[in-house]
């Protein structure tokens, strides 16, 4: 098998590189997360040409190809809802609101496959601690960017647009989640979800919405994509978990991307140290 260029480049070379295409970026500087595993990140070209981004088509080469249409630039966040500050935030705005880390963060897709990626971002508490959600405030709800001209293959996805997501106010606050503006030392690839996504390691990948258009607060438990259109096999919680099963496979092991033999898949994906206390007291069986 060839060597891959993460494999042969020293670590400090490689390291360097980022740090130099980070400040090209308009992002530095860059601090390093004690969140960060230290795993052998996934190769560059794995994790931007395997994606799912349904946008841009259902299989996972078709993002890396189709996603150049989209429109990044300018782009702007709506944050509202039950808040005291509403904001509308530009990208550049956002990237500044908060020092920009690398967390280099396992990530499992419910379909059996992970990766470790680098990203780049701060906290989503960051974000929310300026808008100052109400009492009343429980959920956070996310939507995507949606465009059927930008997005023509979105017609064939099977699912409804714009992609929605979302997380209950303390799990959005827990610092693990991860307002995202790049990977791999740069900014966000189309494909990844440019110009800003959500990063929500120890559930499944899909709760990671991509090219996020708007940020509400609200009282009730906000609609899903996926449990919108199929409430049998995806729930509103979604935490990795080794001992429930999908309803048509195992999800007790995974494929790392890259790796011939299957690893076992951890509860939370690995992250329970700083999750498992948001979920005491709740069926995970049931609350899936
Ligand atoms: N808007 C939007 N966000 C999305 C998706 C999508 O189809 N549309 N797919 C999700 C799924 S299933 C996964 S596994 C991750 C993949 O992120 P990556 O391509 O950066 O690895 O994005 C998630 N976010
Ligand atoms: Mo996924």
């Amino acid at each position: 098998m060839p060597l891959r260029y993460s494999q042969v480049t020293p670590r400090e070379v490689y390291l360097n590189r980022r740090r130099f295409l980070a400040s090209a970026a308009g992002l530095a500087p860059l601090g390093k997360s004690p969140f960060s595993t230290s795993e052998q990140p996934t190769p560059l070209k794995d994790v931007t040409t395997y994606n799912n981004f349904y946008e841009f088509g259902t299989d996972k080469s078709q993002p890396a190809q189709l996603a150049h249409t989209l429109v990044t630039s300018p782009w702007s966040v709506r944050v509202e809802g039950l808040v005291a500050k509403p904001r509308v935030l530009d990208v550049d705005e956002i990237r500044k609101l908060a020092p920009l880390e690398e967390r280099i963060y396992r990530m499992r897709c419910v379909e059996g496959w992970s990766m470790v990626i680098p990203w780049i971002g701060f906290s989503l508490g960051e974000l929310i601690k300026r808008v100052e959600p109400l009492g009343k405030a429980r959920y956070v709800a996310f939507e995507s960017f949606y465009n059927s001209k930008q997005m023509p293959a979105a017609r064939w996805a099977g699912i409804d647009f714009p992609y929605v997501e979302g997380l209950r106010l303390d799990e959005a606050l827990n610092p693990l989640t991860l307002l995202c503006v790049g990977l791999y030392g740069d900014l966000l690839p189309k494909q990844n979800g440019a110009p800003v996504r959500l990063v929500v390691p120890w559930k499944y990948g899909f709760k990671s919405i991509k090219s996020i258009a708007r940020i509400r607060f609200v009282e009730k438990q906000p609609p899903t994509t996926w449990s919108l259109s199929n409430p049998r096999e995806y729930g509103f919680y979604s935490n990795v978990n080794p001992a429930v099963d999908h309803p048509r496979w195992s999800q007790a092991k995974e494929r790392r991307i890259g790796e011939f033999f299957k690893r076992d898949t951890l509860p939370f994906n690995g992250y329970g140290g700083h999750v498992s206390a948001l979920y005491s007291g709740l069926d995970l069986r049931k609350y899936y």
